[in-house]
């Protein structure tokens, strides 16, 4: 069985705590390894190392850091399938996903990587004589980085690598379902030759090392990707102590099918949308609002095609759907599914848990469709985070944008139309970070901001250049080669 310690200053090191969780597969219910379960204590370790490192670290050049990322890409590259492997056995998502989700990690480090040689300030010309006005980026300091098992790797990327390009040290909570990828990663950074002390990983739970992390003094910024619940308690404590936080929680996410619209099309990007990672994405298509001029069809075509769709163990090369990530999700799934039974909306499919032949020890939830959904249904309006979505009618353009907007939510959405007019409303007026046309609502590239708006985020991004506003500081420096005490905000003129 395997054992993952905390990686604290360049060891691996068991906590002080002397306990241990169990990691288990969700494909086939096994266990195949345990992580530290660590405390306050741990943490402490890791924030000291922390900070004795990023003392030089701030010191070395940005494009000399960045020197590390192109080879934590080149790592990543190279040991892409045992990742994904590792990646599918640990968190349930089916073998191509799983590489696509390293490759996503790859992408950002080769991104974040040329950012090293660009970290641009302004120049601005001086309100006075002989005077010169610039900013410049300096690192935050230290950076708690606090990350969920759906992405284990991508969404550590996202974070980890904008906030040692800008010359800050990590101390990373990694979700307690994933330990695996959290070291291999750890790992890949080590063989990077990233100095010691600048990225510490701390296994546990978020009452105990999440908590920790926050409330820590020597911590400057949180960023966090998880749930909304977690997310207004980090953001409560960490306002009160004046902390920075970056916030990605959420999602309700919706296609919009329109009568013009590409049908085959909608569904092959709803079937992707809906039921890719099982349902487990934060940018996952939950809803479906499709014009009453074409209900039927796009309904008996994705009836079709979900009840077609594979499910098994992700290690298969063939499955289309794997395992959710554990019991107690299961049954979350399942007390939505019942919920909108009760509430009157019709199930076409799905609606079950399975557990019979090769399903039979993994947590299975049948990829599930409801139709003639109204807006106000819980299974319309609140997060599943499972293979569920729900066909939601409409009589227009208009009606179609304001449902969509009417969640609490605001991550993505994505329209299918052939109206160029409808597109560029519908970006505009779609309130959510992203937005798609003619594709489903997943897929988000790292060169673009990514995040949301409301009850998403809290204003922040996650990679694309808007990242590297998260991790690091603006100073404003003047220098003033007039030889003479030129006074600002003086009438002298
Ligand atoms: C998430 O589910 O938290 O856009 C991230 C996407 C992926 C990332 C999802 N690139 O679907």
């Amino acid at each position: 069985m395997l054992r993952y310690d905390n990686y604290i200053n360049g060891e691996w090191v068991p906590p002080l705590t002397c306990c241990y969780t169990q990691n288990i597969n969700p494909a086939t219910g096994e266990v195949f390894g345990e992580a530290a379960q660590s405390g306050r204590e741990d943490v402490d370790r890791a924030v000291a190392a922390a900070k004795r490192a990023q003392k030089e670290w701030r010191l070395v050049p940005a494009p000399e850091r960045a020197e590390i990322l192109y080879e934590v890409a080149r790592i990543l590259k190279e040991k892409k399938e045992h990742l994904a492997q590792i990646l599918t056995s640990e968190m349930g998502k089916v073998i191509a996903e799983a590489r696509g989700e390293v490759q996503e990690a790859i992408d950002m480090a080769y991104y974040m990587a040329g950012e090293g040689r660009r970290l641009f300030g302004d120049t601005v010309p001086s309100e006075l004589r002989n005077k010169f006005a610039m900013s410049v980026r300096v690192p935050v300091g230290i950076a708690g980085l606090i990350t969920p098992w759906n992405f284990p790797i991508a969404i550590a990327s996202w974070k980890s690598l904008p906030a040692l390009v800008a010359g800050n040290a990590v101390v990373w909570k990694p979700a307690t379902e994933t330990p695996f990828m959290a070291a291999e990663f750890a790992k890949v950074y080590e063989e990077a030759g990233l100095p010691k002390g600048l990225l510490n990983v701390v296994f546990g739970s978020g009452a105990a090392v999440g908590n920790a992390l926050v409330e820590h003094p020597e911590v400057d910024i949180i960023s966090f990707t998880g749930s909304n619940e977690v997310g207004k308690a980090i953001n409560g404590l960490a306002g009160s102590l004046l902390k920075r936080t970056s916030l990605e929680m959420g999602g309700k996410n919706a296609v919009t099918v329109l009568e013009d619209a590409d049908i085959d099309l909608a569904v092959d990007g709803i079937v992707w949308s809906a039921f890719g990672t099982a349902g487990q994405r934060c940018t996952a298509c939950s809803r479906i609002i499709v014009h009453k001029a074409v209900k039927e069809e796009l309904e008996e075509k994705l009836l079709a095609r979900v009840k077609a769709l594979k499910m098994g163990n992700g290690l298969d090369e063939t499955v289309d759907v794997g395992p959710v990530i554990n019991k107690g999700s299961l049954e979350r799934i399942h007390g939505y599914v019942q919920k909108g039974i009760d509430e009157g909306a019709k199930l076409l499919c799905g609606g079950e848990i399975l557990s019979e032949g090769n399903l039979s020890g993994g947590h299975y939830y049948a990829p599930t469709l409801f139709t003639d959904v109204s807006p106000e249904m819980a299974i319309a309006r609140e997060e599943i985070f499972g293979p569920v979505t729900s066909i939601i009618p409409v009589g227009s353009f208009e009606e179609a944008v304001e449902v969509n907007n009417s969640v609490e939510f605001g991550l993505s959405s994505s329209i299918f139309t052939k109206d160029v007019n409808k597109v560029f409303t519908a970006m505009r007026d779609f309130d959510t970070g992203i937005v798609y046309v003619n594709a489903g609502t997943t897929g988000a590239e790292i060169h673009l901001p990514f995040g949301g708006t409301k009850g998403t985020g809290n204003g922040h991004r996650d990679s694309g250049v808007a990242a590297l506003d998260v991790y690091t500081e603006w100073k404003s420096v003047y220098v003033d080669f007039s030889g003479t005490l030129q006074r600002a905000q003086i009438d002298n003129k």
